[in-house]
C-alpha cells in the first residue's frame, strides 16, 4: 500500500491546498516537507516514533508539519488552537513531546513551557536553511498519531492509530464517496480531530483533490467561498449546518437564490460527529438541494457507518457499514441480538486503534476477548438501516460535535473554593446537540457566575465551559450514594 507522500508523486503539478489567495501545489508540498523532515530529524536516520507536538493553523504550513512528522519517523500530536495551556501542557507530558512546532502566534504561550521542559520549539518562519537529509523507511504497522479524546474517564486519553490504520480509514472513505482529483473541498474544522484530520483534508490529499481552508470558523466566509463555485465537497458537524442555515435565512431573497443554485451543483454534503437533526436535514435540502449523507465514527475507528453515497439517504439514520469494516449490535454479555433490538456497536477492522497511549488497561476493557472494540453507543437496525439510539453513559456529552467528560469539568468545578459538589449534564439543544449545564452545591448563594466562567476558561477550553447553573441543596442520589444524572436532568426541564 502506499503512503499519503508517495501518493502525491502521481499529482505533482495539480493544486493541493488554497489558502487564502495562496495557492500550492503537491510538488511544493513535498519538497517543503521533505526540508522540514530533515529539521526534525536533526542529523538523526528516523525519529522512531518520538512524538512531535504541533500547534499550527490549518492550512499549507499544517500539512507539511504532518506530513513531515510522518516522513520522518515521528508521532504526530496535534494540539487543539483553542486550548487554554493546562490542557495543552496535559498533552506534551503525557506524549513526553520531544519536540514541540508552533505558528509564530504561539510561540507566546509555549515557550515557557518549553524551556522549563527543555523541549525544542521550532517556531514557524524562523528555520535556519538546513540540507535535505534521507528519509527513513517507515512500516506501516508505526505509531501516526495520537489524538485526544474524552472518555468515561476524567481526563482524555490519547487515541493512538498506526499508518496503517490511517491509510484504511483514508481509503474506505475515498471509495465509499468516490473522492477523485476532480474534488475541491473546504475545510472549516479543527485539526486535531479524525473529522478535519482524515475525512476532510486527507481524503482530499489522498485523491489528488484542492483542500481550501478558511482561517476561523464563519458562516458567512463559508457561503462567500460557495459563491465562487470552485468547491463541490462539503463535511460538517450538525452544529455547522444549523450555523449555516441561520447565516443564509439572513440574506436577501436574490443572495439566498444564487447561493442555493450554487450549492445544487456540489458533489457531495456530508454530516456527522453527532446526531443531525432531521429538522436540520429537511432544511438543508430545501435550501441546498441536496440530502445530507449522514454518516457515524469514532476517535478509535475512523468511520464505520455510512448512508449511501448512491441510493437512499434515510433521515435519523447513519446507514450501512462500510466496507471492510465489521459492525456487530450486541447485548449485555457482547452476544449478537435480534437485528430490531437496540444494543451496543461493536467494531472491528483495520481502521480500529491501536491502543491508548501509554495506558494498557483502558485499552484491554474497551475490547472484548475476542476482539471488538466497544464504542458505547446504543444502536438499533430497522428495515436495514442503522439508527443510533444515544450512548451507554450519560457522562459522555456531545456538544458542538466535541466530545466532553462530564467528569473532567466536574473535577475542576470542584476545586473552585466556594463549590463543594456539582454534577455536569447535556441537555437537548438544537443548535449544539448537548448544552453543557451544571448543578452546584455552593458554600455562598451569591456565586459569581460571570467570574467562574472567566476561571474555568483558564483551565479548560471554551467549548467545555456550563451555559447554564442551577444552585441547589443536595444533589439527587440513589440508595448507592451516587449522583442520579438522569434526576439532576429533569432540575433543569
Ligand atoms: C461555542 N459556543 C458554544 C459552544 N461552543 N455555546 C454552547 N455550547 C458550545 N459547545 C458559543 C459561545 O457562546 C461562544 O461565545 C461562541 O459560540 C463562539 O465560540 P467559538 O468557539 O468561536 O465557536 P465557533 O467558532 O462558532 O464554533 C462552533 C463550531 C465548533 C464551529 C461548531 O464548535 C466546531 O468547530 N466544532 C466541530 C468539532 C469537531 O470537529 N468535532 C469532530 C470530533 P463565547 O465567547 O461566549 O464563548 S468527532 C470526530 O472526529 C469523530 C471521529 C466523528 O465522528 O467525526
Ligand atoms: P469522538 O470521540 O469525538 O470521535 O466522537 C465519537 C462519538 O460521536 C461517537 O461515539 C458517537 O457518540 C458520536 N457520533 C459520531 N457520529 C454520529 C452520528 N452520525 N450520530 C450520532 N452520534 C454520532
Amino acid at each position: 500500500m502506499l503512503t499519503i507522500t508517495q501518493k502525491a508523486h502521481q499529482f505533482l503539478h495539480r493544486m493541493a491546498i488554497s489558502n487564502c489567495g495562496e495557492f500550492y501545489s503537491y510538488q511544493n508540498l513535498l519538497a517543503d516537507s521533505h526540508l522540514f523532515a530533515s529539521k526534525l530529524l536533526m542529523g538523526k536516520n528516523d525519529l522512531e516514533e518520538a512524538r512531535v507536538a504541533f500547534m499550527v493553523v490549518p492550512g499549507f504550513d499544517y500539512v507539511k508539519v504532518q506530513w513531515a512528522i510522518w516522513q520522518a519517523g515521528g508521532i504526530a500530536v496535534p494540539l487543539c488552537l483553542s486550548h487554554p495551556l493546562p490542557s495543552l501542557q496535559y498533552v506534551i507530558e503525557d506524549t513526553e513531546a520531544a519536540i514541540i512546532v508552533v505558528s509564530p502566534q504561539y510561540e507566546t504561550l509555549l515557550k515557557g513551557l518549553a524551556a522549563e521542559k527543555n523541549i525544542p520549539l521550532i517556531v514557524l518562519g524562523q528555520e535556519q536553511n538546513i540540507p535535505l537529509s534521507t528519509l527513513p523507511l517507515i512500516d506501516s504497522s508505526r505509531r501516526a498519531m495520537i489524538l485526544y479524546t474524552s472518555g468515561t474517564t476524567n481526563k482524555p486519553k490519547g487515541v493512538v492509530s498506526t499508518h496503517a490504520n490511517l491509510e484504511a480509514q483514508i481509503t474506505t472513505l475515498v471509495d465509499a464517496w468516490e473522492w477523485s482529483d476532480k474534488d475541491h473541498t473546504l475545510c472549516v474544522l479543527p485539526l486535531h480531530h479524525v473529522h478535519g484530520i482524515v475525512n476532510v483534508v486527507s481524503c482530499a490529499l489522498w485523491s489528488g483533490a484542492t483542500c481550501q481552508f478558511i482561517p476561523e470558523f464563519s458562516a458567512d466566509d463559508i457561503f462567500s467561498l460557495f459563491e465562487k463555485g470552485e468547491i463541490n465537497v462539503f463535511m460538517a458537524v450538525p452544529t455547522i449546518y444549523f450555523k449555516l442555515i441561520a447565516c443564509w435565512n439572513s440574506y436577501p431573497k436574490e443572495r439566498q437564490k444564487s447561493l442555493s443554485a450554487c450549492m445544487k451543483k456540489f458533489r457531495l454534503m456530508v454530516s456527522g460527529s453527532a446526531a443531525l437533526p432531521i429538522s436540520t436535514m429537511d432544511r438543508w435540502k430545501v435550501i441546498s438541494g441536496h440530502d445530507l449523507l449522514e454518516r457515524y465514527g469514532m476517535t478509535e475507528i475512523g468511520m464505520a457507518i455510512s448512508n449511501p453515497y448512491h441510493g437512499e439517504r434515510r433521515a435519523g439514520y447513519v446507514g450501512f457499514p462500510l466496507p471492510g469494516v465489521e459492525v456487530k449490535i450486541v447485548d449485555e454479555e457482547f452476544k449478537t441480538i435480534k437485528p430490531d433490538e437496540p444494543g451496543e456497536i461493536l467494531i472491528k477492522g483495520k481502521t480500529v486503534f491501536k491502543e491508548y497511549w501509554k495506558k494498557p488497561e483502558a485499552t484491554a476493557k474497551e475490547f472484548t476477548e475476542d476482539g471488538w472494540f466497544k464504542t458505547g453507543d446504543v444502536a438499533v437496525v430497522e428495515n436495514g438501516y442503522i439508527r443510533i439510539m444515544g450512548r451507554k453513559s450519560v457522562d459522555i456529552i456531545k456538544s458542538g460535535g466535541y466530545k466532553i467528560s462530564a467528569l473532567e469539568i466536574e473535577e475542576v468545578l470542584r476545586t473552585y473554593p466556594i463549590i463543594t459538589d456539582c454534577a455536569v449534564i447535556g441537555i437537548d439543544d438544537e443548535e449544539w446537540g448537548e448544552l453543557i449545564v451544571a448543578a452546584l452545591v455552593v458554600d455562598d448563594k451569591s456565586i459569581n457566575f460571570g467570574e467562574l466562567n472567566k476561571w474555568l476558561r483558564q483551565k479548560i477550553a471554551a467549548y467545555k465551559t456550563p451555559r447554564k447553573y442551577l444552585l441547589v441543596e443536595d444533589l439527587p442520589r440513589n440508595a448507592m450514594g451516587k449522583v442520579t444524572k438522569n434526576d439532576v436532568k429533569n432540575l433543569f426541564l
